[in-house]
């Protein structure tokens, strides 16, 4: 078996029922990702461990998804060249506005690219958009999950002209 080109961290194994939705939808474009929990507050060590070797882990993206006023994706980013695309997740006081405010919000020169709170689905496709950059077959996947998605909207709009008319 080939070794995952994507890794998808998560702050807790509470944050499995957002983020399963991102594994599913990386393994359905046949991407196997790397799955871990690790936390920045929680688990400092093994945060900066995973990312300072993540390049030479064989990796090409990052996924990094967290709840609360956290900081898993912009401590990934501090370690490694690699892109990192950042999760909040909902949950808490706040329902994932303090996570989404600590993961977009990141300083100048340190990007994450953050996608909607529990966007975990998105996050997988952006990640297989970055690494189909330079894999053909990964490319030829997307390109038919974007053409079925399209016939379902259109089988969509087809279902409502029948009721409509
Ligand atoms: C965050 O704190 C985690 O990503 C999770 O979303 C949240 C709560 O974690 P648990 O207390 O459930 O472990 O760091």
């Amino acid at each position: 078996m080939s070794k995952p080109r994507i890794a998808v961290v998560f702050g807790s194994d509470s944050d499995w029922p957002v983020m399963e939705k991102c594994v599913q939808q990386l393994r359905a474009l046949d991407e196997a990702p790397h799955v871990e929990v690790m936390s920045a507050h929680r688990g400092p060590d093994r945060v900066r461990e995973f990312a300072t070797s993540a390049e030479k882990d064989g990796y090409s993206v990052i996924i990094a998804a967290a709840g609360l006023s956290n900081a898993l994706a912009g401590a990934v980013a501090a370690h490694t060249a690699l892109p990192v695309i950042g999760v909040p997740l909902s949950g808490g006081s706040l329902n994932g506005m303090d996570a989404l405010l600590s993961t977009v919000q990141m300083p100048p020169g340190m990007p994450v690219a953050t996608v909607g709170i529990d966007a975990a689905k998105n996050a997988a496709l952006l990640a297989v958009q970055i690494v189909a950059r330079h894999d053909q077959e990964l490319a030829a996947r997307f390109a038919s999950f974007r053409s079925e998605q399209s016939a379902a909207v259109a089988k969509r709009n087809e279902k409502l002209q029948d009721k409509l008319h």
